[in-house]
This record gives C-alpha cells, structure tokens and sequence, in this order.
C-alpha cells in the first residue's frame, strides 16, 4: 500500500476504514463480476498530485495554463486507449461508465428520441433505460432481452427495432455471460438507418486481449468503465472506430464542419463534466500499458477458464447457470429450482466470507430488491493467481453454505476454509 502514516496521524477514523477495507479485500473471496484488484502502480499514479491539477478541455487545448505535464498523461492514456481496441478515437475524461454513456448518447441523439437497450432485469445496465436513470427520463426506452434459452433474442431485437424505430441501439449488459452478435445488431441498425452503441464495461479486458469479439468495427461508438476487466482505476472512456469517425458532422461556427470525435469530445466536456480528473486519467494510462503486455492476454484467458471452471462445478452441484454456461469473466446463477432468493444468499455468503451480488435473472418473480439470482465473476480471483482448481473449491463453499442456509457454524467453518484460501493467494500488504 502506499505509505499513510500522515494520514494514520491527521485522520485515525478514515486511516482506520481503509485498514478494515484492506483487511477485507485481503481475507473474503471477491466474485463480484464487476470489480478486480489494480496493481501497485496504478494505485501509485491515482494517489499524486496530479489530483491538484485543473485542466479543462483537451491537450493542447486547455483553458487553463500549467498543463504541459498533464498533457503527457492525457495523450499517453488516449494513445494506448486507441492501440489497446483498435480504435480511431479515445476520449478518456468521463469520470464513469454512467457519463460515458450519457455523452455518447447525445453526441447522436435528444431529449425524447427513441433508444433501444436491453432489459435490465435480462443483464442490462441501469444507463440503458432504466425508469429509474436518466437514460429512461431522458428518452423513449424500449427493451429487449433474452429467451427462454438464456441468449439474446435477436429475432425480438429485429422486430422491435423495426417496429419501434430507434434512433440509437444499445448493446452490451451487465449480467450476461455470452458473446454479443455486434455483426447482426449492426445489420440491424442499417435497415432502419440507426446508430449502434456498444457499452463494453463488462468484458473490456476480454475484448483488448482479443479473446472475444470487439464491437469498435461494427459499432458507430463504443463506451467502457476501466476498472473491471480492464483492471484499471475506477472512471470511463469513449472509443470511435472508423465508421464512427466518418459519421455525420455538423456546421460549427464559421460553416466549418466538426468531426464526429469533436461532437463527442464536446459532449464530455464542456457538455457534461468540468475538470477532468488527471491523476485518474494518469492511472488509466498506467493501467493500460498494462493491458498491452503479454501477461494481459494470459491472465485474461484464465478468467474466462476460471469462470467455466466455477459455472461447470456449481452446475454439477444442481445450479442452474443462466444459459447453460459463460463465454465470458461472468454467469448467473437462478437460484429458483433450490427455493432460494438473492436476498437471502447474498447475505449467508457475506457471512461466510464470499462476496456476491443478488441479480435479477431473466422473467424473475421477485423484485430488484429481492430477485431470484446472484451474479458471480471470476476477474478479481484471478488476479489474485487462482485457478481451475480454486474455482472448484469456491464451488463447493459456495454449495455448503446455500444448502444449510440457516446453519451459522457452517457458516463460520466456510469463512474459516475462505481465509485459508486467501491466504495462499496474497494481495495487498496492511
Ligand atoms: N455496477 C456495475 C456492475 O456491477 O455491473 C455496472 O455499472
């Protein structure tokens, strides 16, 4: 860790949280298909004074003096960004997924244009037209979602899509674990003259390693959080192949006519943020130098082993993965046909040292506060060196505890067999 004992002396009460958080992070088994662990030198290039920096606009455009440093990080992370997915264009400022999607959002449509996105209680995200968020505020949301086979329903996308008319199609999700047919979608979008959006949070460092398919050639612009897969720091990222690049334009000042990149740049900021967050944007570089490196492409292929080895095993002990499997670092586990609710299997496995979220499961019964599943990946284990024979063991914990959920001594046993685990794979040092 970086050295706190300024900290430790000024602020005993935040110093303290974060011990009890390394502690945590350290001895409980993360399966949250969302988060992963960055390395020392990320977490050395988040925590610097670069945090002290203003920096509005863009390299070489700032609107304020002092930059020529902050520029360098800026145009590294950009750089690598665009190397890392192949893409034209990087704009590497939005602070999350979240404003990443809303700036692509508009950098092609209004206020009350139609979209469409998947269902969120099928794996889609909150950003794709939740009632609940902006996206379902701002806009006419329609959804798909998957069939009674787990896969995407691509015949309801079509006939939807040709129904409703979308101006923009949103692809991606949170909590679905197979492969997207971007080439189909994108056929799709044609027929209807819509712009495709692909929101790659989930599986980015999949998709940089070239393990599964990417979106940038079919999609007309691509958004990503950089901190899942990706193992980054926490913030976002807006990517734009070449499709998207030769997109419409539209008349600046002077009749000039700005690129598609400028739209979407100016979307960011000045539209939605101000200063960006440098010493993020510094560790989003470091992180994807990383991500270029051989030992990426391993590490991300033994997500992916790790993450069938888990599905196969839970699936031996009865579970029902949602579509039968996983392509990807994530699955769903409907927890219907053993009677129980995400709810109550969260919180059995919380205790038990094994950190999950409860998950809607497609046509679930229960409500989002309730639901019928939990999601469970395997990104962050791995980074920790486990493999195929861990996953098997997580297995069987995870089967202990749901089975005898009312027994507390099983429950302090497994946490037992958790912290033993974890403590041949070390992390972080207190
Ligand atoms: N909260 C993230 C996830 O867990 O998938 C998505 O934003």
């Amino acid at each position: 860790m970086n050295n706190l004992m300024q900290l430790h002396d000024f602020d005993p009460d935040v110093f303290q949280a974060i011990i009890h958080e390394t502690e945590r992070q350290n001895d409980k088994l993360e399966l949250i298909a969302s988060e992963n662990f960055v390395s020392l030198q990320v977490l050395q290039a988040m925590g610097q004074i670069m945090t002290n920096k203003y920096a509005e606009g863009y390299p070489a455009k700032r609107y304020y003096g002092g930059c020529e440093y902050v520029d360098v990080v800026e145009n590294l992370a950009r750089e690598r960004a665009k190397q890392l997915f192949k893409a034209d264009y990087a704009n590497v400022q939005p602070h999350s997924g979240s404003q990443a999607n809303m700036a692509a959002y508009f950098s092609y449509i209004n206020y009350g244009d139609t979209v469409m996105g998947m269902n969120l209680s099928h794996g889609g995200h909150l950003t794709h037209g939740s009632p609940a968020n902006f996206s379902g505020r701002f806009f006419k949301m329609v959804h798909y979602g998957v069939d009674q086979t787990g896969y995407i329903d691509m015949n309801q996308v079509e006939e939807i899509a040709l129904r409703e008319r979308p101006k923009l199609i949103i692809t991606g999700a949170s909590a679905y674990s197979r492969e997207i047919d971007y080439k189909t979608f994108r056929q799709i979008a044609d027929k209807i003259n819509a712009r495709l959006m692909s929101d790659i949070a989930h599986p980015a460092g999949l998709i940089a390693a070239g393990l599964i398919k990417s979106p940038i050639e079919h999609c007309h612009i691509v958004t990503t959080t950089t901190h899942k897969t990706l193992r980054g720091p926490r913030g976002g990222m807006i990517l734009i192949g070449k499709d998207g690049e030769n997109d419409m334009g539209i008349t600046a000042a002077k009749g000039r006519l700005k690129k598609f990149s400028e739209i979407v740049d100016s979307n960011v900021f000045p539209g939605f943020q101000g200063g960006p967050l440098m010493h993020v944007i510094a560790a989003k570089a470091v992180a994807f130098k990383e991500a270029l490196q051989p030992d990426f492409i391993e590490y991300q292929r033994q997500v992916i082993k790790n993450a069938q080895a888990l599905a196969g095993a839970l699936q031996q002990r009865g579970y029902h993965i949602v579509s039968g499997g996983t392509d990807t670092h994530v699955m769903l586990i409907d927890l219907r046909n053993h009677g129980l609710t995400g709810k109550a299997s969260e919180k059995a496995l919380e205790e038990a040292g094994i950190t999950v979220n409860k998950n809607m499961v497609p046509f679930d019964d229960q409500t989002p506060a309730i639901t019928s599943g939990i999601r469970v990946g395997t990104p962050a284990m791995t980074t920790r060196g486990m493999k195929e024979a861990e996953m098997r063991l997580i297995a069987e914990l995870i089967d202990k505890v749901l089975l005898n959920i009312n027994d507390e001594n099983i429950r302090i046993n497994v946490k037992k067999q958790v912290k033993e685990l974890c403590d041949r794979f070390p992390l972080y040092r207190v």
